[in-house]
């Protein structure tokens, strides 16, 4: 690979020669689906599968069981739809429903940037499944890989007049930096093979993409729900006399970090101006584009955008964003965030409609014994004339609810005792977790299914310190990759091995600034015993309206963390 990039870190990485030689991420895609021997496909088509959306994963609680029977794991599939904003229709719904029955392992995970994914697809059901989504005008192209992934926007339906218009710009965003080979379409939908020109075929990112993914978010003040300082590039909304009329940009955030590199860390972005909403669509161009050309295609675990900002200075950032816009950001405006978490219950939207937030317990839409959610959500998906709204912080809202029809989706709710979270304990309504095992490759300790039992652990702690109302915001990951926004959670959990976890606390509520690690690698016995004291001090000691963010800092319980840069100190 010749120097083609204004900066190279060093020889490029494995993942840049194959993009290369990948004709455009078709690499031998189809020749390996075809092949009926395994239940696998080779390593460097996993790589470039992720570009069309899907990950190769085995089921890891049977992987020791099925080492011993000598069988290969259990290969399977979990797919990610691109759906930039998180809106759906009751349609798309009813074929996602279907196609988790009938591909997957029965369940809906809603993720933290708003989409679906299904787990435990196989390999001869893939391209059904693709197929099954094409049809209700679903795709999966760039939901993950090196490319622009789901661009978020905030649903807080309590300023639904601007939410509507920033999900319009969040899906303009969105297909502008859609990757343009035709590879998805040959490879999943059988149609016809393109020979374009390879200059026009990827006029933004060219056929190397970008070094690594890339994250945009929008967030609508006062509510910091899609944790817009967490994203590659952050957008706040600005809006005037009743009018968005622009957004604030934010660069560089990011939440992954690797135990014990130091040269890794989450980070939260930077403010560098201001611009008008007619021109943001180029303005997200121009920064993915000092990315592809700056960022480290050396070392992916220094590749993200996060890194190149702070290489390089947020100042040399905006000089050569203004070069390459032609035009300057303007000055940043005024903004204010109280909260990174949903707002639950009926809200009525500015034009009359209602939105019912309903609380999903880590996103994962299934049915339990005693709480049919899936059919619940089903049977509602039926008869709803509005919309479905995934929120970043996995939860559900029924939206675009008529006065008519509100009644109706009442009766379907309390029928099967569907929940808004009220009768739960704030913290809870406050947390989320990601998948972790047993589909996550990269999972160390157990989180989606481990923080249910731990918060219910906690809530004694909190009701024996009269916190049970108290909005505390708490997070786990199974790793430090962060999926679960960890490193900005009040009280963040974040995976080092079977049932150990470091602990971080000092985070803001409003998801501005990060956590600082107070105990490394502590089991379930010592996270409670640590946390009972100080959750009763903070009782005792708080400030009017403290959070127990800023408490724990004012406390002494750990340092403020202004920057990335001394999460590690
Ligand atoms: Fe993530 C990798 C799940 C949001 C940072 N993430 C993964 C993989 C694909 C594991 C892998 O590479 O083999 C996980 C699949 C698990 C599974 O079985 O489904 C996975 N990430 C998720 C989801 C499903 C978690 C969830 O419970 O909702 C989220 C899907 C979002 C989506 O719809 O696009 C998810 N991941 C995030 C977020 C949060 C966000 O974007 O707002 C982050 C932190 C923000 C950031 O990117 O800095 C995140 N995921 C990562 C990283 C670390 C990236 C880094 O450069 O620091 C990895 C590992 C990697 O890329 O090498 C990763
Ligand atoms: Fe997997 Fe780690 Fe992401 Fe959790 S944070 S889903 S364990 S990669």
């Amino acid at each position: 690979m010749s120097k083609r990039f204004p900066y190279e870190a060093g020889p490029p990485s494995g993942m840049e020669k194959l993009k290369e030689r990948s004709d455009f991420l078709r690499g031998n895609l189809v020749e390996s689906f075809a092949e009926p021997l395994t239940s696998a496909i080779p390593e460097e088509d996993t790589l470039l599968l992720k570009f069309h959306g899907s990950y190769m994963q085995d089921d890891r609680d049977l992987r020791n069981e099925r080492r011993k029977q000598k069988l290969e794991p259990a290969y399977q599939f979990m797919i990610r739809v691109r759906l930039a904003g998180g809106i759906t229709t009751p349609e798309q719904w009813l074929t996602m429903d279907e196609l988790s029955d009938t591909y997957g392992n029965g369940t809906l995970k809603m993720t933290t940037r708003q989409t679906f994914q299904l787990h435990g697809v196989l390999k001869w059901n893939l391209k059904s499944t693709i197929q099954g989504m094409n049809k209700a005008l679903l795709d999966t192209i760039a939901a993950c890989g090196d490319v622009n992934r789901n661009v978020m926007a905030s649903v807080n339906t309590e300023h639904s007049r601007y939410t509507n218009e920033v999900n319009e710009w969040a899906h303009k965003i969105s297909d502008h930096l859609l990757p343009r080979t035709k590879a998805y379409h040959e490879i999943w939908l059988d149609e016809e093979k393109v020979i374009d020109s390879k200059e026009e075929l990827e006029p933004i990112y060219g056929d190397l993409y970008l070094p690594r993914k890339f994250k945009i978010g929008i967030a609508v003040p006062p509510s910091n729900d899609i944790d817009v300082f967490s994203q590659d590039l952050g957008l706040i909304a600005i809006k005037e006399e009743d009018q968005l009329v622009g957004f604030n940009v934010v660069v560089g955030g990011g939440m992954g970090s690797t135990h014990g590199d130091k040269d890794t860390y989450p980070q939260v972005g930077k403010v560098i101006g201001y611009t008008p909403k007619d021109k943001v669509v180029d303005v997200a161009e121009k920064i993915l584009t000092i990315q592809r050309d700056y960022g480290n295609r050396s070392n992916r675990k220094n590749a993200r955008f996060k890194y190149t900002v702070d290489r390089l200075g947020k100042e040399w950032i905006l000089q050569e964003l203004n070069n390459r816009l032609g035009w300057e950001l303007e000055e940043t405006r005024d903004y204010h965030f109280d909260h990174n978490g949903d707002k639950y219950g009926w809200i009525k939207g500015h034009d009359g409609k209602w939105h019912l937030t309903l609380y999903v317990q880590n996103g994962r839409v299934a049915d339990y014994d005693s709480y049919k959610l899936k059919t619940a959500l089903r049977e509602i998906a039926k008869v709803h004339t509005g919309d479905f709204r995934m929120t970043p912080n996995q939860n559900l809202i029924i939206g675009n609810v008529t006065n008519y029809m509100k009644p109706k989706i009442q009766k379907l709710v309390d029928e099967y005792g569907l929940t808004d979270g009220k009768e739960n304990s704030a913290l809870r309504r406050n947390s989320m977790a990601c998948v972790a095992f047993p589909t996550c490759g990269l999972a160390m300790a157990e989180s989606e299914r481990y923080l249910p039992s731990l918060i219910d652990k906690v809530e004694v702690l909190l009701d024996e310190a009269g916190l049970r109302e108290q909005e505390i915001t708490i997070r786990m990951t199974g790793c430090p990759n962060g999926c679960a926004r960890p490193a900005l959670a009040e009280i963040g959990f974040i995976g080092k091995a079977p049932g150990k976890y470091n602990m971080y606390l000092g985070a803001s509520f409003n998801g501005d600034r990060l956590n600082k690690m107070y105990k490394e690698n502590i089991g379930e016995e010592e996270i409670l015993d640590t946390l009972g004291p100080i959750l009763k001090a903070y009782a005792k000691e708080r400030e009017e309206k403290e959070h127990f963010g800023d408490y724990v800092i004012r406390a002494g319980y750990v340092k403020e963390v202004t920057t990335g840069l001394e999460f590690h100190d």
